[in-house]
């Protein structure tokens, strides 16, 4: 089989890059190790930055998150007993956030690209390893119905996630990866309770961290930090409950509304970064070349700029018969990704509890109290949170 853009995976780097390249005419065929129902269930982020709106909108895919995302032009930073507000408008020249889950992202691709344009995407077909990406026609080996298979194509992209195998297929000696793994994780709950404020509230207390988030105004998304060897198993709803609210301040506790799990997942925490993200046809975009704590809710957001640019990049190449953005790639998408790595991790190291000496978290409350208290503090949370300007890219 052969094809001008050969996907590996199906989560949203992947479907985004080929609805962009399909509404363009170019073709595309994706590879996706998993179902399509397990792809679909998945639980992930939930803000939305400007640029990965913008760039929604133009896949055409963005009119249910215009009309049932929410607009959010603050955070909340709750810390010794206050709750301190980040205005975003006011601090960056009028830009803001969405909140609309990743879950409804994928529906909204998969719905556009695979059901009302025929889209081909092979799902439960793995993708084995890339070869022959140094020269211009690189093959995807992958596994389907118990055959192995290859996929020709122009270029591949790598959009397989953090345990994909495009970046495996790369020799060591060719990738220098620079990674940090955090000692605690995320338990997170997602529960049809409304939200405890109607924006995010950021949490950092002696217990350790929590996040106060939702997915509508009558389904919401918690966190409480948890040792990285604990298990779900471990805690019962009330428990969550019970921790939530003994790290929130107290007059925002008493106002938490509590509920069933929907779902409850443990998620690890790590700093993780690919270069370059190009080998000759082969690129990264996405989890595949990054990974970022989600305490910025960077992720998902890093994976639509480059998105943004290698879509760019290629259409500049089919149109024409451009190398120069594609050479540009990995150098324009890692000069954000590493904007964002820092942010997620100087935030990440802001309000977890990192260890037991007072010290700690005594300095962390100090910082919080002058970043929330000074023009500059608000300007730096502010336009890190609602997302750096993208590179202009033509
Ligand atoms: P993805 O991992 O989403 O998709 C990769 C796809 O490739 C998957 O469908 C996978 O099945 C497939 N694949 C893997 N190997 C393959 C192979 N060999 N062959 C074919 N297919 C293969 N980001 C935020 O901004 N906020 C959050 O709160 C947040 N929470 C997260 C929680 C968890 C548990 C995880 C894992 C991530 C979270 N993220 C969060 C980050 C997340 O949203 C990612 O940034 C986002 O999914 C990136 O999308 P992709 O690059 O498409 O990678
Ligand atoms: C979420 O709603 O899942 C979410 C929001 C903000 C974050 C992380 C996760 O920083």
């Amino acid at each position: 089989m052969r094809t001008q853009v050969g996907i590996i995976g199906s989560g949203p780097s992947g479907l985004l890059l080929a609805r962009l390249l399909h509404l363009q005419g170019i073709d595309t065929v994706i590879l996706e190790s998993r179902s399509r129902e397990y792809v679909q269930g998945r639980i992930r982020a939930g803000v939305i930055e400007q640029g990965m709106a913008d760039l929604l909108r133009e896949a055409k895919v963005g009119e249910r998150m215009d009309r049932e995302g929410l607009i959010h032009e603050g955070i909340n930073i709750a810390f010794a007993n206050r709750l301190e507000r980040i205005d975003f408008p006011s601090h960056t020249d009028g830009k803001v956030v969405m909140v609309y889950g990743q879950t409804e992202i994928t529906h909204d691709l998969m719905k556009a690209h695979i059901d009302e344009a025929g889209g081909i995407v092979h799902y439960e077909a793995p993708a084995v390893r890339v070869e022959d990406y140094d020269t211009g026609s690189p093959r995807i080996i992958y596994e389907q119905n118990g055959q192995r298979k290859e996929l020709i194509c122009d270029f591949v992209a790598g959009c397989d996630g953090f345990h994909g195998v495009a970046r495996q297929s790369v020799p060591s000696d060719k990738i220098s990866v620079f990674a940090r793994n955090y000692p605690f994780g995320w338990l997170g709950i997602l529960s049809d309770v409304p939200p405890v404020r109607e924006e995010l509230v950021y949490v950092s207390h002696e217990c350790g961290f929590a996040l106060c988030s939702m997915r509508s105004h009558i389904r919401s998304r918690y966190y409480v930090q948890c040792d990285l060897d604990d298990r779900v198993e471990n805690w019962t709803d009330d428990a969550f409950w019970d921790e939530l609210r003994r790290r929130l301040p107290p007059h925002v506790a008493e106002t938490v509304t509590t509920g069933p799990r929907l779902e409850m997942s443990i998620a690890p925490l790590h700093s993780f970064v690919a270069e370059p993200m190009r080998f000759g046809r082969l690129f990264l975009a996405g989890d595949a070349g990054h990974i970022v704590p989600p305490t910025g809710a960077k992720g998902l957001n890093l994976a639509a700029s480059d998105i943004y640019y290698l879509c760019r990049a290629l259409l500049a190449y089919y149109k024409d018969k451009r190398t120069d953005l594609l050479d540009r790639y990995s150098e324009t998408a890692l000069r954000r990704v590493w904007k964002a790595i820092r942010f997620s991790w100087w935030y990440t190291s802001l309000l977890h509890k990192l260890d037991d000496d007072p010290m700690t978290h005594r300095l962390q409350i100090a910082e919080l109290d002058y970043l929330t208290g000074s023009v500059a503090g608000r300007t730096t949370l502010a336009e890190n949170y609602v997302g750096l300007p993208y590179e202009t890219f033509e």
